[in-house]
Parts: C-alpha cells; sequence; structure tokens
C-alpha cells in the first residue's frame, strides 16, 4: 500500500520533457534550461540525443494519420535534441503552463514558445500530454537507472 501510494504520487510529479531541433541548433538549451529551473522544476534525467527517422515515427505514432507527420518527423530527426524528465507538483499541466500554445502565434505572452518558437511545427519544446504518456516517453528515451530521484 506504501510503496503503491509512493509510486503514484512520483508518477502524478514527472513529466517528460524535449528540447527540440530548431532550439538546440540555436544555442537555447541553456536558456530553455535555466527557464525551467527558475519555475521551479527538478531535473531526474537528462541527455542530449538525436532521433532517427523511425525513432521519431515510433515517438509521434499518435499523429500517423495527420497532415503534419512527415514534416514533423524529418524535423524531429533531422538534428540533436535534449531529453529530460521533470519533477514538480502536477509536472505535466505545470509544464504546459509554462511552454504555453502549440503555435507560438497563439502561446501566451512569456511562455517558452512565444520567446523562442519559430512556428507551429518548429515550435521548440515538447511536452508530455498525461501522466500516462509521461510514463511511456520517460520510458521510450531513458533507461530506469538514469531517472534519479
Ligand atoms: P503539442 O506539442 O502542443 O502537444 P500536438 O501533440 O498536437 O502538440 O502535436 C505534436 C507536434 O506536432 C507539435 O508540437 C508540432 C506538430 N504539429 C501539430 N500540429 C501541427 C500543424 N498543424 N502543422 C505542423 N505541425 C504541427
Ligand atoms: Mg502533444
Amino acid at each position: 500500500m506504501f510503496l503503491l501510494g509512493l509510486q503514484k504520487k512520483i508518477m502524478s510529479n514527472i513529466t517528460f520533457i524535449m528540447i527540440k531541433p530548431d532550439a538546440v541548433e540555436r544555442g537555447l538549451i541553456g536558456n530553455i534550461l535555466k527557464d525551467i529551473n527558475d519555475a521551479g522544476f527538478n531535473v531526474r534525467a537528462l541527455k542530449l540525443t538525436k532521433l532517427s527517422i523511425d525513432e521519431a515515427k515510433t515517438f509521434y505514432s499518435v499523429h500517423s494519420e495527420r497532415p503534419f507527420f512527415d514534416e514533423l518527423t524529418k524535423y524531429m530527426s533531422r538534428s540533436p535534441i535534449v531529453a529530460a524528465v521533470l519533477e514538480k507538483e502536477n509536472a505535466v499541466s505545470e509544464f504546459r503552463k509554462l511552454i504555453g500554445d502549440t503555435d507560438p502565434s497563439t502561446a501566451e505572452k512569456g511562455t517558452i514558445r512565444s520567446r523562442y518558437a519559430i512556428s507551429k511545427g518548429e515550435n521548440s519544446v515538447h511536452g508530455s500530454d498525461s501522466d500516462e504518456n509521461a510514463k511511456i516517453e520517460a520510458q521510450f528515451h531513458f533507461s530506469g537507472r538514469e531517472i534519479l530521484f
């Protein structure tokens, strides 16, 4: 019971995020990590990595029928990304608040996407949309021993 409660608490307090190719290419890793730190998130896993086209297709498979899927997967595999697991109370919704709307032209002022994103496609950061997907996405990128509590 205790362990189940603890696991539930950890899972509702983590999110998986990426600093995407457009931001890494423009030297924005440090700026975005500072914004994340200033917003009160704790880093639990972190690495610079690169997705193959097939890994990008697997990661974004829920969007496989969408017209932008080809553009999205080519973009996400064209250069390195930073992958991270972040912890904060209500991490998923808190991180989505910090990054703002998918489209930078409608993202709230001061959000990461409104400040840095180039377009709806090249929007600088990813954040999981649910606790369940945060777990799946964290496990896609990190082994258990790379996530530290
Ligand atoms: P989010 O990243 O805000 O969760 P999403 O899950 O709907 O957005 O889409 C995943 C990514 O796909 C998004 O970050 C950028 C790309 N994308 C979404 N809609 C798009 C569109 N209309 N044109 C081009 N790229 C799009
Ligand atoms: Mg999404």
